[in-house]
């Protein structure tokens, strides 16, 4: 990457004008650079410049630094190299967030980033605290205990439209009825416990989570859209191959799920997601009938696994991004993942529905307080924000 930035020069004072928010993550950041290193060669040689012009040092005031894109001083503030660790922390100082007080906010690499725009995921190791991850375990296994029937109940819904007005009484009576009449159980899921449970509400607007968020999406403000608890129990089927953008109301590309085992995860013998690496470029996917088209096996993906994951490590993948997960063994201890969803404030509502359809179903119970006709509900079309999805302002 260093040696690219000459390449970018002459296109400083078109970025400048256009602003850098339209332009692609990677070429920005490269712009960037080579704006940031001809500030440098200025202040340096100023000086030598001066002396061959004839003028005096100092007999002039100091020239003024001309003021910066709002943009670019984000990026530079932001952005990844030492020094600018200390200005993203500085703004958190003082947070009594516990997961903002563990750590400063991790600053990307450049390969990272570039992983995650070519690939559309990658893994930050150890991004949390093991010590805490193991405290949200308990809280989510609480919450998730009181929870049971709802999720099933839910899932007949998602996956057995027809029978979704069968009452509930038991788990083993609903997983009979789901086995029975669908081949696709998958997971339990266990909608937003960040209204509920403050711990996981801390670590979804902490800016150790949102800010890797927003570097990855090259935003400066994020929104929360949910965070779901994802529960395999052994003998679970696989989840199928879908992306999480179908299924969400939002009209965006700028969008990522931060995904965290609540527990560490073996490479083989324990369900991690494993991902059809640069599938969220790849737009002919959603003219497929189902617009997530399972079968993958002609496009010519590259199918990686996340392998085995720590406590506090997290994977990042990309809302268009099509991701699977095998069943969780038999002989495995049930498989918890926390998958918390941000998208760049300023998306709109998409203003119809996905053609897919019932792929709309799975989130509903999600954005069904905040989108819809009722008085404090977001319409179609208008930009999402509201109080059920808390913005980071990671500057
Ligand atoms: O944990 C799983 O099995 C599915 C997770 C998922 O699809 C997601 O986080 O987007």
């Amino acid at each position: 990457m260093s040696t690219k930035f000459h390449d970018c020069k002459p296109d400083i004072v078109l970025f400048k004008r256009r602003g850098a928010h339209k332009l692609p993550l990677v070429l920005r950041k490269c712009v960037c650079r080579a704006f940031k290193q001809e500030s440098a060669f200025h202040d340096q040689n100023r000086n030598r410049i001066d002396q061959i012009l004839g003028k005096r040092r100092g007999s002039k005031p100091p020239r003024q630094k001309a003021p910066r894109d709002l943009d670019v001083q984000l990026l530079l503030s932001d952005h990844v190299e030492a020094g600018s660790a200390t200005a993203v922390a500085s703004t958190v100082s003082g947070n009594q967030n516990p997961f903002d007080a563990a750590a400063s906010p991790r600053v990307l690499s450049d390969s990272q980033l570039l992983n995650f725009e070519r690939l559309g995921h990658i893994c930050t190791r150890s991004l949390l605290d093991g010590a805490q991850v193991t405290a949200l375990h308990g809280a989510v296994q609480r919450e998730a205990d009181n929870r049971q029937l709802v999720a099933l109940s839910h899932r007949i819904r998602v996956l057995l439209p027809a029978d979704k007005h069968v009452p509930v009484h038991s788990k083993e009576q609903a997983l009979r009825h789901l086995k029975r009449h669908s081949q696709e159980l998958g997971f339990m899921q266990h909608f937003n416990l960040h209204r509920e449970v403050q711990l996981i509400r801390s670590l979804v607007t902490s800016r150790r989570l949102a800010s890797v968020a927003a570097q990855l999406l090259g935003e400066r403000r994020v929104r929360v859209y949910q965070d779901c608890v994802f529960v395999k129990e052994p003998g679970f089927t696989p989840t199928n191959w879908h992306s999480d953008l179908p299924i969400s109301p939002l009209d965006t590309n700028s969008f990522v799920t931060a995904w965290i085992p609540l527990r560490p995860l073996k490479k083989e013998g324990d369900s991690g997601l494993e991902f059809a690496e640069g599938s969220h470029r790849d737009i002919a996917v959603h003219a497929q009938k189902d617009g997530s088209s399972r079968d993958l096996s002609d496009r010519g993906y590259k199918i990686r696994s996340v392998g085995r994951m720590e406590l506090g490590d997290v994977s990042w993948h990309h809302g268009w991004l099509l991701h699977y997960a095998p069943p969780q063994p038999l002989n495995s201890p049930p498989r918890m993942a926390l998958a918390v969803s941000y998208f760049g404030d300023g998306a709109r509502i998409r203003r119809a529905e996905w053609s897919g359809g019932d792929c709309m179903l799975e989130d509903k119970e999600s954005y069904a307080d905040w989108v819809g006709p009722r008085p404090g509900q977001l319409q179609r079309g208008a930009v999402a924000r509201h109080v059920l999805l808390p913005v980071i302002d990671v500057r």
